[in-house]
């Protein structure tokens, strides 16, 4: 006890308090599972937001990192480096798209993102300097950088941090004829959530995001999808948009990018998008750095060899229809694809969080979203066995008065 409560003692003095996490402090762990300091276990059911698909620790990542980070971890792009290369080939051959820009946090991604786009539109459809403009939505969250956050509609993400950049307009979520009746000559991109994670693990209608294509094409605007969480396996395919069977101009990943093990994202896209891009126009220092490559290397082997796209989508649907069979008067109802899943509360349960505390002391850790959703997200490599476990202490979490 006295350890846990002195390490959350020191955070709280030395730490910004720009969070508000269970307290639980997690010193070890492997695949779905994380140990506290005082030797307890718990199911990892958040996975760092879709970062740790491949499981916590996955010892062929943990030998990817320690055998790079004994060769070369940094070389900043004013040299080459022998990861970069292969690791944009392999990206690139995985997703179909024949370019691939690295970056580092999944916000950096989003920022080269609309760069490209604005650069895009000016360039390639000779929109005038400065009148580019980018539709978002309602509800999204793409990251906490100053000009992400002011396209956000969330109060407590914008508020005190502007004056903002200017050329967003901001629609509501899942309603394509808005977009279409939003299009005008300056728009040059739409960036959107295949699903929205923050807003709640909120699914728009089928055809929402083939509508979205239809629109933008038909108005030479950029489809941009933000897959940074909802990528790589979460949703039971590779990438969302797969399930409406479209292909974006530019996909961003990050997160599960790395497996958890160390920062990295991307943006995908084809020559005619990323060709805007000349030598000093954008970089990193750390992006493309061989110790990320390699790790991103080997975290999307990992996802295909263990066949953890399709597990999410067959574990998915049945922790879903285990999920929504729960016998609880609390639930509102359960919505999700593949291992992304959203218990939804009703009004009267008394909010989302203290249903996370109560999972906490059975043994499972979950975090809540808009009040009223108890999102579950598991690893990929839950085994059905692990679902059942979880699904017996939700069960009685959810039925306890
Ligand atoms: C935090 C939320 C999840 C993302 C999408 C871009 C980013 C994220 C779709 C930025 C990041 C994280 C950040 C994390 C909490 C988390 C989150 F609740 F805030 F919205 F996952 F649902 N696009 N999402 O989900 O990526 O720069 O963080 O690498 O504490 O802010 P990043």
């Amino acid at each position: 006890m006295a350890e846990a409560s002195s390490l959350i003692d020191l955070e709280d003095r030395f730490g910004a308090h720009n969070y508000h996490p269970l307290d639980v402090v997690i010193t070890r762990a492997e695949g779905v599972w994380v140990w506290d300091v005082e030797g307890k276990r718990y199911m990892d059911c958040l996975a760092a937001y879709s970062a740790v698909n491949q499981g916590h620790c996955h010892p062929r990542l943990v030998k990817t990192l320690v055998e790079q980070a004994c060769k070369v971890a940094l070389t900043s792009r004013a040299f080459r480096n022998d990861q970069l290369g292969p690791f944009c080939q392999e990206l690139a051959e995985l997703s179909g798209f024949s370019r691939v820009l690295p970056m580092n946090t999944g916000a950096e991604a989003v920022e080269t993102a609309l760069k490209a786009a604005r650069k895009w539109g000016y360039t390639r459809r000779g929109i005038a300097e400065g009148q580019a403009e980018i539709l978002t939505f309602e509800g999204n969250f793409h990251g906490r950088t100053t000009t992400i956050v002011g396209f956000s509609t969330e109060e407590a993400y914008r508020s005190g941090f502007g004056p903002f950049t200017p050329g967003f307009r901001t629609l509501p979520y899942g309603d394509a004829q808005a977009v279409a009746d939003a299009m005008n000559p300056h728009v040059v991109a739409v960036l959107v959530e295949p699903i929205q994670g923050e807003s709640g693990i909120i699914i728009p209608p089928d055809g929402y995001l083939r509508r979205l294509r239809e629109i933008t094409s038909k108005h030479n605007a950029l489809l941009v999808l933000d897959e940074i969480q909802s990528g790589l396996g979460r949703t039971g395919k590779l990438f969302a948009y797969q399930h409406e069977e479209i292909r974006p101009d530019i996909v961003i990943v990050g997160k599960a990018l790395s497996g958890g093990m160390y920062p990295v994202s991307a943006i995908l896209a084809d020559e005619d998008v990323m060709g805007v891009f000349a030598p000093g126009e954008h970089g990193s220092t750390y992006g493309g750095n061989p110790l990320g490559a390699a790790v991103a290397r080997t975290a999307l082997r990992v996802l295909i060899d263990e066949g953890m796209v399709e597990r999410s989508a067959n574990l998915g649907e049945d922790l879903k229809q285990r999920l929504r069979a729960i016998p609880s008067d609390h639930i509102a109802e359960v919505r999700g694809r593949g291992l992304w899943i959203g218990i939804e509360l009703k009004s009267t349960a008394g909010g989302a969080r203290r249903f996370c505390e109560a999972l906490q002391q059975e043994g499972l850790l979950c975090k809540d979203t808009h009040e009223n959703v108890i999102r579950i997200a598991p690893p990929l490599v839950i085994t059905e066995e692990e679902i059942e476990w979880a699904v017996e202490r939700i069960a009685q979490v959810l039925t306890t008065p």
